[in-house]
């Protein structure tokens, strides 16, 4: 039972028994990445005081070197997913291969992997707008007890137990799903918790926001602009107004609050796209889904999609239901 004001650790010890493997694990899982969005989200809020605690590259006061936010927020991730050795494994877009935790320790009983984008859309740090981290876990497929393996990692997006993204803006959020709806939690930054804000958030089935790289449009397919012109024409409730922040979390919650699509189309320069299928587009669509959105490749369900790699790049669109239906049948149409 979700109530509002109900704090996150109340809330995921309450849900912890509706979850179908009930060790306490996941909820170990996610209290830890919890912890981390706090100390993370202390830091991405100094960010503009940089000319004042010294630049990434610096030393500072104490003698440490100052990190890039993104390297810091990656270290800090997997620092406490892994000290507190509650997963076999990890996997980040800011690593090259997958971290197998405790490996030499043939006791460890963990089952679960997290891959993570501990940062995402980093480049809009320096100018002071949203970003985001985003998160998603699976149960291993290896046998427990074992060193964590590529097969752990390289699973479809529909057999995730848990996605979510912490959003780093006017305020600072985590929303994620373990399969039982989403749900949104803000934090209270003078005491450092989190309440329920955003109980069983839901994408409107219509919305009137398209957010896509419009710079790209010379290279984007056919079917692309044909929608991109659909949006944009004076028809029923058209044109829609256009919306994009740069920051994936932050253009995707918008949509989810208002209504709306967000497109990264294959280009003639980028074929496959700019987005991760495991890090970012997998739990982004699980929790679209969860909330009655969609997330396609433009022709299938991206949950269904077979990963090949780790860091492999797929097409992306998401949003309310009927605007991402409309927006596949101008890509089949084209
Ligand atoms: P990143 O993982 O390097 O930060 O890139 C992902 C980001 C998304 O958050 C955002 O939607 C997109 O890249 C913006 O890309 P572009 O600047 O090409 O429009
Ligand atoms: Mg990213």
């Amino acid at each position: 039972m979700s109530r509002k004001n109900q704090t996150l650790g109340e809330f995921i010890i309450e849900n912890q028994s509706s979850f179908k493997y009930t060790s306490g694990e996941l909820s170990r899982l996610i209290n830890s990445i919890r912890l981390a969005a706090k100390v993370v989200n202390h830091e991405v809020n100094k960010a503009g005081l940089v000319d004042i605690i010294g630049a990434a590259g610096d030393t500072n006061i104490q003698g440490e070197d100052q990190q890039k936010l993104d390297v810091y927020a990656n270290n800090k991730f997997i620092q406490t997913m892994t000290k507190r050795n509650i997963v076999c494994g990890i996997a980040s877009e800011e690593e090259d291969d997958f971290i197998s935790i405790n490996s030499q320790d043939e006791n460890h009983q963990n089952k679960y992997v997290v891959l993570i984008d501990p940062l995402d859309g980093s480049s809009n740090i320096d100018v002071n707008v949203s970003v985001g981290t985003i998160f998603s876990i699976y149960r291993r497929v290896t046998p427990v007890g074992t060193p964590a393996t590529i097969d752990d990692f390289l699973q479809k997006g529909n057999q995730q137990v848990a996605a979510g993204y912490i959003i780093y803006g006017t305020s600072t959020m985590i929303v994620y799903t373990t399969g039982d709806g989403v749900n949104g939690f803000t934090l209270n930054p003078a005491i450092g918790t989190f309440y329920l804000s955003h109980p069983d958030m839901k994408f409107p089935e219509n919305g009137k926001i398209y957010s896509v790289n419009e710079g790209n449009y010379i290279h984007f397919p056919q079917g692309i602009k044909n929608y991109i012109k659909y949006c944009q024409m004076e028809e029923g409730d058209r044109p829609y107004t256009s919306r994009y922040i740069g920051s994936l979390v932050s253009d995707f919650h918008r949509n989810m609050i208002k209504g709306g699509i967000y497109m990264y189309p294959k280009s003639s320069k980028n074929s496959n796209g700019k987005l991760r299928l495991l890090y970012e587009c997998n739990p982004m669509a699980y929790i679209a889904e969860q909330a009655n959105g969609k997330a396609s490749d433009g022709f299938n369900r991206i949950m269904d999609i077979e990963p090949t790699e780790l860091h492999q790049r797929v097409p992306f669109i998401c949003g309310s239901k009927n605007m991402v239906e409309k927006a596949e049948e101008f890509m089949r149409n084209a």
